[in-house]
């Protein structure tokens, strides 16, 4: 006998919800799209021809309900909790001695570690398997009734999956919007002319709370699952670790990045780790929470003024704060940008003590209406260099004077010029300034150019200042007897900088042509030039119009390196370089040999996660070297993801998106042309 209609819409719905699973909660779908838009307009017209088999849970009944006028109130049964939080290594030993002492136990604990994402808490009630409310956490007793919104939520199962769950089930977590969520939303909010949020989480609350469910439905949420509240007619696990798992069976999104460590020092190795991966996961952290493992002990250690005793938040520095510009100084750069810089009153941010923060340019002290004396809030996120966000709101108690350019270049006097529809003030001075000499000796003395050991920016700044260098072939005729009466320079010192003069005699083109610090010309571009033209005097010969021909040099670039070549000077100086007995290295064209012909020829290649043997960084020198290119985001573009260790967001675009992903042993096989 043939299904009845009941069951082949029940049958429906279950398939539908399994597929949605795993595309929107393992980022793993095993079907195409087009089949499960099939699927779902199926069950959408036995839905439309039978209205009364339509159910609550049914995965149609995602958006639909009417904007609200207000949020009504959902008291917790449970409260939820707050977060005590510790801000350093030290107060970390402190809570983790408190844990033991408590316990009475010289035993190291088990902790779960989660990275503390930065989004709202919610607690979401399901009762046999079905959602039925939602609700934030409010201030931990009371909070508001949100089911319409993150019933929108495709990563939250409006039924569990499998049959294992308690009877009733509240789950507490963390909604948020990922990085790339976030600039979605806030291009298209620009493009529209409406309003931009400021970071991610005031995207996510704002998302959040509106009355119109339609309008929640558009917006990309997220969320993972970190704690039970009600549980009742089942029983989970004894540990936080586990009872994380049977939520995942459940359907529930957890962090992957979720952990179980030994002690205080199983929590600061992974709060290291972590650190480092900030940057890289899709979405924002602001520490990480760690939880004492067993749900016994979290029992005996219960809790203190709605702060459970058995969790504690490690928080990182803050990336914000707030300072006064002292002043404003101009810089200027090897091409002879200035850059305005402020001077801040010294304020801990990051991590580190930052008393200087880069303006950009003229247009960005405008639009961001800076002015000396104005109390600033200061960012400084991962690597990036320091900058001011804004000024803080009502804050300017009187007129303060505007910030103008320069007319004169602050270290030779040149006349400065800002060429119409550039954003850049330019010193005229070339290499008469001073500044713009040292610049360029800097770069050329840099890790990625020459690299030249021991030649720090501090001892150029002091060797152009004394007049004893005025361009980078001038380095090659310094002396252990001039180096060493130097300040703060000793023999030995200067013996191993002369030495590592002499070990840089011999570039590969490449880095040679980077190194002289033509205009827009970065690495890349530099390897493109050498791959294309193998000798220093075919580049120096080619024409604008064969310039443009080159992998990425557009008319801009060819423009800089046309004009780069026709001056005198840099002609001098590269004519000295050689006579001070620098040899550029001829390196094989791996691209017309056949036998040697690289497969990441031409190739674009995205890396990611830590890599066993090398960095980054030496990694993608390797690619460079064989005529890949290297880009920081996965697309459609993009052929080949290197994947390290703890490889996160790019990872999954990559496997979205079909392209290979290969590992270190195998990059490194393929670059020796050997078979795996
Ligand atoms: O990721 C988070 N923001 C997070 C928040 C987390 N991973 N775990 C949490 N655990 C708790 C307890 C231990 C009370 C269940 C939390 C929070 N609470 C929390 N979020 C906001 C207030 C408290």
């Amino acid at each position: 006998m043939s299904a009845t209609i009941e069951e082949k819409v029940e049958n429906l719905r279950d398939q539908l919800r399994y597929h949605s699973h795993r595309y929107y909660v393992l980022d793993d779908p095993d079907i195409p799209d087009a089949e499960y838009d099939r699927l779902y307009i199926e069950l959408l017209a036995y839905e439309k021809s039978h209205p009364e088999l339509v159910v609550i849970d049914s995965p149609t009944q995602r958006v639909g309900s009417k904007p609200l006028t207000a949020f009504d109130q959902i008291q917790h049964q449970k409260p939820m909790l707050s977060l005590d939080n510790v801000f350093n290594g030290e107060e970390l030993q402190a809570f983790n001695q408190r844990v033991k002492t408590r316990l009475k136990t010289s035993d190291e604990i088990e902790y779960v570690a989660e990275p503390k994402l930065d989004g709202l808490a919610i607690s979401i009630r399901y009762v046999e398997g079905v959602l039925i409310y939602a609700a934030t956490r409010g201030d931990g007793s009371t909070g508001e009734d949100v089911t319409q919104n993150i019933r929108t939520m495709q990563s939250v199962p409006l039924r569990l999956l499998g049959s294992d769950y308690p009877e009733i089930l509240e789950v507490r977590g963390e909604v948020f919007m990922s990085k790339a969520g976030f600039s979605s939303l806030n291009e298209k909010a620009k493009k529209d002319g409406a309003k931009e949020f400021a970071n991610p989480r005031n995207a996510a609350a704002g998302s959040l709370r509106q009355l119109d469910p339609n309008i929640t439905a558009q917006r990309p949420l997220s969320l993972y699952c970190y704690a039970v509240g009600v549980v009742e007619g089942g029983k989970l696990a004894t540990t936080q670790y586990e009872i994380l798992q049977q939520l995942k069976t459940f359907g529930l999104p957890i962090c992957k990045e979720v952990t179980s460590v030994l002690g205080a020092e199983g929590c600061l190795a992974y709060y290291e780790e972590l650190s480092k991966k900030r940057d890289d996961l899709s979405y924002d952290i602001d520490g990480i929470v760690y939880k004492v493992n067993e749900i016994a002990l979290q029992d005996r250690l219960g809790f203190v003024s709605r702060a459970p005793r058995w969790a504690i938040a490690h928080k990182f520095p803050a990336q914000e704060e707030i300072s006064k510009i002292l002043e404003v100084d101009f810089q200027v750069g090897r091409t002879g940008a200035i850059t305005p810089v402020a001077r801040l009153s010294p304020v801990f941010v990051g991590g580190v003590t930052v008393s200087n923060a880069t303006l950009h340019n003229m247009d960005e002290i405008r639009r961001k209406d800076i002015r000396v004396g104005d109390q600033v809030i200061v960012r400084r996120a991962g690597d990036v260099i320091p900058e001011i966000v804004r000024v803080v709101p009502n804050s300017r108690k009187s007129e303060l004077p505007e910030i103008n350019m320069l007319s004169n270049c602050p270290v030779c006097d040149s006349v400065v010029e800002q060429v119409d529809g550039e954003a850049v003030a330019r010193c005229t001075g070339g290499l008469f300034c001073r500044a713009q000499r040292a610049e360029a000796i800097k770069h050329y003395a840099s890790r990625k150019a020459i690299d030249i050991d021991g030649l720090g920016d501090k001892l150029v700044e002091q060797l152009v200042d004394e007049n004893l260098i005025n361009t980078s072939a001038d380095l090659y005729g310094l002396s252990v007897e001039v180096l060493s009466s130097l300040d703060r320079m000793g023999k030995k010192s200067a013996e191993n900088l002369v030495e590592a003069l002499e070990n840089s005699k011999s570039p590969v083109l490449a880095k040679f042509v980077y190194a002289l610090g033509i205009r827009e010309v970065g690495e890349t571009t530099a390897l493109n030039l050498a791959n294309e033209y193998k000798t220093l005097a075919a580049i120096k010969n080619a024409s604008f119009d064969q310039l443009i021909e080159v992998q990425d040099i557009g008319p801009i670039v060819a423009r800089h390196i046309v004009n780069f070549f026709q001056q005198e000077h840099n002609l001098e100086v590269i004519e000295q370089l050689i006579s001070a007995g620098i040899k550029v290295q001829v390196v094989k064209d791996l691209a017309r040999d056949e036998h040697s012909m690289s497969e990441f020829f031409g190739k674009t290649l995205v890396i990611t996660g830590s890599l066993p043997t090398m960095s980054r960084d030496e990694a993608k020198e390797k690619l460079l070297a064989v005529g890949a290119k290297v880009t920081g985001s996965v697309s459609t573009k993009t052929d080949y993801l290197l994947a390290g260790d703890k490889a996160g967001s790019k990872l999954t675009k990559a496997e979205k998106l079909g392209v290979r992903i290969i590992d270190e042993s195998t990059m490194v096989a393929w670059l020796s042309n050997k078979e795996i």
